[in-house]
């Protein structure tokens, strides 16, 4: 079908959480919903913030703009906008539009009549920054702990909370995570390559299809995840890279406030050195 036909078929409305027809229309490509109004009314706003707080800023070098959040003394109260009160607006702003969108999502996979894979993994990005900017700052008792908006401003911040448990690289839940984004890649890497050395052939060659691709695998490391397997592994490698981030950042400091060197003492406790 081609892809024209396959739009009139299914641009029909139904298959939304709430509002029922409201928005339940496309324009151009994009379908609207209600979920695409609200999304487009936080971004719109929060983007507009973050202008306005450049502006009462000192520079309008792009690199170091930065709106922070209140300081560590308004614990979880509101803050004054111009003393991170704008950075919890923006905050709102940022999680509504995040959530909305993924909900735009759910919206047109009903539609479609799929599954829910791709609102579900912009879900764990969700869960991460929520993570980092609401769930740890109140666990922690203060906004302050939230990261601040700014390309510059936003790596200093890490630098500083990881030093602030003097090496971050043996938070454990950090080594999974990065364990995870790495195979992440070599997974992507391989699935590429495979896809493009099968189907793309040189002038002349044929394509070549699932056999040979099944037996690049089973001949080089004995075995083939097969062609379904690759988009399972594919889905769950990053999931779980997001995920171990958030429990990273998240038993930093609410349920670990020592140096993660310190940590691995467990191990040299073990009764079985004694
Ligand atoms: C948070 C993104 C969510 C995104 C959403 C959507 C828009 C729209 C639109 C442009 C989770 C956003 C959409 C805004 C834009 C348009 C059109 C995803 C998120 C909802 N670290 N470290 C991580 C490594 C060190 C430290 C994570 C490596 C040092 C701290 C990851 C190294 C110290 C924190 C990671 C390394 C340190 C982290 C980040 C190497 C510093 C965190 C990925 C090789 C001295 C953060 C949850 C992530 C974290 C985090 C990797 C080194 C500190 C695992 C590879 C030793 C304090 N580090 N790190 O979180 O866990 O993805 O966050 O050295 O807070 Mg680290
Ligand atoms: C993709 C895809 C797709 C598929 C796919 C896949 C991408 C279209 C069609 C593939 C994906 C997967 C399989 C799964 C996903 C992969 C990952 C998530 C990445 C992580 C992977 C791993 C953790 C697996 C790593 C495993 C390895 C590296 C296997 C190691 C293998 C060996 C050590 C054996 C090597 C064999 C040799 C050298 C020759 C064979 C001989 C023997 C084994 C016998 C012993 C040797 C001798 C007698 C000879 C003398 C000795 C020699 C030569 C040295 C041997 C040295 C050794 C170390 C053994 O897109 O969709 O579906 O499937």
């Amino acid at each position: 079908m081609a892809m024209l036909d396959f739009e009139k078929k299914y641009r029909v409305r139904g298959g939304t959480l709430l509002g029922g027809d409201l928005f339940d229309f496309w324009v151009g490509p994009f379908y609207v919903g209600l979920f695409g109004v609200l999304t487009a009314f936080f971004s719109i706003l929060g983007t507009a913030l973050l202008v306005y707080g450049a502006a009462i800023g000192p520079t309008w070098n792009l690199w170091r703009i930065n709106v922070a959040p209140p300081d560590l003394s308004y614990g979880l109260a509101l803050a004054p906008m111009a003393e991170g009160g704008l950075w919890q607006v923006i905050t709102i702003c940022a999680v509504g539009a995040f959530v909305t969108w993924a909900l735009r999502e759910v919206e047109i996979c009903r539609k479609l009549g799929m599954g829910l894979h791709v609102p579900i993994a912009f879900s764990f990005a969700i869960l991460a920054f929520v993570t980092l900017n609401v769930v740890r700052p109140v666990l922690l008792g203060a906004w302050g702990h939230g990261f601040p908006y700014g390309i510059l401003s936003h790596l200093d911040w890490v630098s500083n909370v990881g030093y602030q448990y003097l090496h971050f690289h043996y938070n454990p839940a950090h080594m999974i995570a990065i364990t995870f984004f790495f195979t992440t890649t070599l997974a992507l890497a391989l699935h590429g390559g495979l896809v493009l050395s099968a189907t793309n052939p040189a002038k002349g060659e044929p394509v070549k299809l699932a056999e040979h691709e099944n037996s690049v695998f089973r001949d080089t490391v004995g075995y083939s995840v097969g062609p379904l397997g690759i988009h399972r592994v594919g889905l769950f490698l990053p999931l779980a890279a997001v995920f171990f981030s958030a429990v990273c950042i998240v038993i930093s400091g609410p349920f670990w406030t020592r140096g993660w060197p310190e940590w691995w003492t467990w191990w040299l406790d073990l009764p079985i050195w004694s």
